[in-house]
């Protein structure tokens, strides 16, 4: 470590393993909150633990999607110095609890997630709605465009797969906003799996065959949509996202941190540039990843790392000691 990159012009691959430990530390943390009724108490418990985690990394690092602005968040705020002060100038997205509706119902699928990409890498998106649009690998480039009727997409997606419209199943956040492209994706006879919350986890899902999700649709958070970009860069896929505002304040904000074209489309690589890792831990059991168990005098983790340089995606199953204070 040390050195800013490394001769390939790649972060140091041990780094990795160094975000594994930060996902594991806030997914643990918000462990004793799950199904608490206590959105607040877990989330701040996955912030502080994963600002802690984060500070002893070997990173000159600096929060470009975080908690919000810093006068409405005082940790891990938008523009925060985090990491040891040493090390890769690195770019950092993070959820330190993506579903704190979910862990206070103790209903699943939240996560911990964290990326990192070079300085300068991800896409600076202030906290407003993301329209996106998003499938796994294998497709030839273009399959799908954001801009298209839902319903054509969803036949194109069909026809690229080999198979029929009603054979295709998409993923899209269960809110009355999307009545409409449910209505038109449902129009070719696909399925549609509505979650309660959890966008990024929507995304990644299109990339695992075994889950059945072939696309993700719909209007979610700009934040969880470069984290989504960052896990499919690594993963593999394909997506598209535009900013939505609802708001002049909304859009004074974008403008502040230097989006001057407030209506571009951005593919998967604006969202998260260059050389990317992302990492995921389970805090309630999921379809992707196992959350946070206690079996005896141990923690239980599962936790999904990847880096966008090699494609390599690995899953971390860890024992923490309940006695052993930090992960
Ligand atoms: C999504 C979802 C998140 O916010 O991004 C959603 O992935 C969008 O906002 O888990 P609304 O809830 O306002 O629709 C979450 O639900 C919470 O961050």
């Amino acid at each position: 470590m040390g050195e800013v990159k490394t001769s390939t012009g790649t972060l140091d691959r041990i780094l990795t393993l160094e975000l594994a430990r930060v996902t594991e530390a806030a997914a643990v943390a918000s462990y004793h909150l799950i199904g608490r009724g206590d959105e607040k108490a877990a989330d701040q418990a996955a912030v502080d633990a994963m600002r802690k985690a984060l500070n002893t990394c070997e990173i000159q690092g600096t929060v470009v999607i975080g908690e919000g602005e810093r006068d409405e968040a005082p940790m891990l705020y938008i523009g925060e110095k985090v990491g040891t002060g040493r090390g890769p100038v690195v770019d950092i997205a993070l959820d330190p609890l993506e579903g704190t509706t979910l862990t206070s119902k103790a209903a699943p699928n939240a996560l911990a997630v964290v990326a990192i990409a070079q300085g300068g890498s991800l896409l600076h998106a202030p906290d407003v709605y993301m329209n996106k649009i998003a499938v796994g690998g294998g497709y030839p480039p273009g399959v799908v465009d954001l801009d298209a009727d839902p319903a054509d997409n969803i036949r194109a997606l069909a026809k690229a797969k080999g198979v029929r419209p009603s054979e295709i199943s998409a993923c899209i956040l269960d809110r009355p906003r999307h009545a409409q492209i449910i209505e038109r994706v449902r129009s070719t006879g696909a399925s549609i799996r509505l979650i309660p919350d959890g966008d990024i986890a929507g995304v990644i899902h299109t990339t695992d065959r075994a889950l059945g999700i072939d696309i993700y649709l719909g209007i979610g958070g700009a934040p969880e949509g470069v984290l989504a970009a960052a896990a499919l860069r690594c993963i593999g896929g394909q997506m598209q996202g535009r900013l939505v505002f609802s708001t002049d304040d909304e859009r004074t904000r974008a403008k502040r941190i230097g989006i001057t074209d407030l209506d571009r489309k951005y593919v998967m690589e604006e969202l998260a540039q260059g050389d990317v890792m992302f990492a995921a831990t389970g805090v309630t059991d999921g379809s992707m990843l196992k959350g946070i168990h206690v079996d005896g005098e141990f923690i239980e983790s599962h936790t999904i790392v990847m880096r966008s340089s090699t494609g390599t995606v690995r899953w971390i199953q860890a024992k923490h000691r309940r006695d052993h204070k930090g992960v």
